[in-house]
């Protein structure tokens, strides 16, 4: 097990997507890949050329097994990912439509990692970090997942291993009422949440930047970066304030995903040293490139990448 600067906990699911032009129905041309917020992140950094590992349980079951291949492939450290004898892989079908955002069908209720317990990871496979990323898909998960989640954050907060989390609130998962309720009470041992403008709004009832993060920071974290869609994002702390616009790009070929591409290139950026207007212009820029690519993680930029991206692409979208 090498020392990661970054250690993530979460489930990934195989995902079969539907055909562009048509149903997902019976004879329909279905393509496999594997998705995961937290496991997309892991893809980003290890591209960016950071050490991370990913936490998590897969089924004794070819998505698992392909998952933890492909992950493996990408430099990420799975050394404590466990593969449960019971219980499968999550999956999940896109239905894409030209005419609106895919639809999303999840098959992941008792699925082998939301069976995950407080027990499941040896406390060392996460203290070793310089960082942990945590997202809200996993208490939505189950409710051994959510004591699992206040188990790590109570650690981390112990071994003073600053916390990461961006609440990706799923409502195909849980009500806004039990997303708020229980992000409310985990948001205390968070030091740095990312939040979507909407998910913003629903942890705070504002609707304003401003007065949205001085609500978020109030419920315990140290530092707030808030997603404004196209227009930018802003970081705030209780000293400092920033707003970064994205990059002018020709075509969204596929948004999702972007969000944790966002989060792999400020938090690669934090892990760097820089500046938090810099961090918001890595989180764009690897954010812009997941979402110039077909797929949740395919897009994500090596360094090479990322610096001829940055290199051409000096206009904004303002
Ligand atoms: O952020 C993108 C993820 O949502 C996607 O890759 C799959 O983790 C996923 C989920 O739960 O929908």
């Amino acid at each position: 097990m090498s020392t990661p600067q970054v250690v993530t906990l979460g489930e990934a699911l195989m995902v079969f997507n539907g055909p562009h032009h048509g149903r997902l129905e019976r004879g329909a041309d279905v393509a496999a890949t594997f998705a995961g917020a937290e496991s997309n992140l892991a893809i980003g950094l290890a591209r960016l050329g950071h050490g991370v590992r990913w936490l998590s349980v897969v089924g004794d079951d070819p998505f698992g097994r392909d998952i933890v291949r492909n992950l493996r492939g990408e430099g990420v450290d799975v050394s404590q990912v466990k593969v449960s004898a019971d219980a499968p892989t999550a999956v999940m079908f896109k239905n894409r439509r030209a005419w609106a955002e895919p639809e999303v069908f999840y098959y992941r209720a008792g699925s082998a990692f939301s069976r995950a317990t407080t027990e499941t990871f040896d406390p060392a496979s996460w203290r070793d970090a310089q960082s942990i990323y945590l997202t809200g898909i996993t208490p939505a998960l189950s409710a051994s997942c959510l004591e699992l989640m206040r188990h790590v954050l109570a650690d981390a907060r112990q071994c003073g291993i600053p916390v990461w989390l961006d609440p990706n609130y799923r409502r195909k998962l849980w009500s806004m009422e039990q997303a708020r309720a229980t992000l409310h009470d985990l948001l205390p041992h968070v030091n740095v949440v990312l939040a979507g403008f909407a998910e913003g709004q629903m942890l705070t009832g504002e609707s304003e930047a401003k007065r949205m993060a001085a609500a978020l920071l109030d419920l315990g974290p140290a530092a707030v970066v808030l997603k404004a869609g196209v227009q930018g994002a802003y970081y705030f702390s209780r000293n400092a304030e920033e707003f970064a616009p994205t990059f002018a790009i020709s075509q969204v070929i596929d948004p999702i995903g972007a969000g944790d591409g966002f989060a792999a290139g400020f938090l690669s950026a934090t892990l760097d040293g820089l500046s938090p207007a810099e961090c918001l212009q890595r989180g764009h820029a690897v954010g812009a490139l997941v979402n110039m690519t077909e797929g949740d993680w395919e897009g994500l930029p090596t360094r090479a990448e990322l610096a001829h991206f940055l290199s051409q692409s000096t206009e904004s979208v303002r």
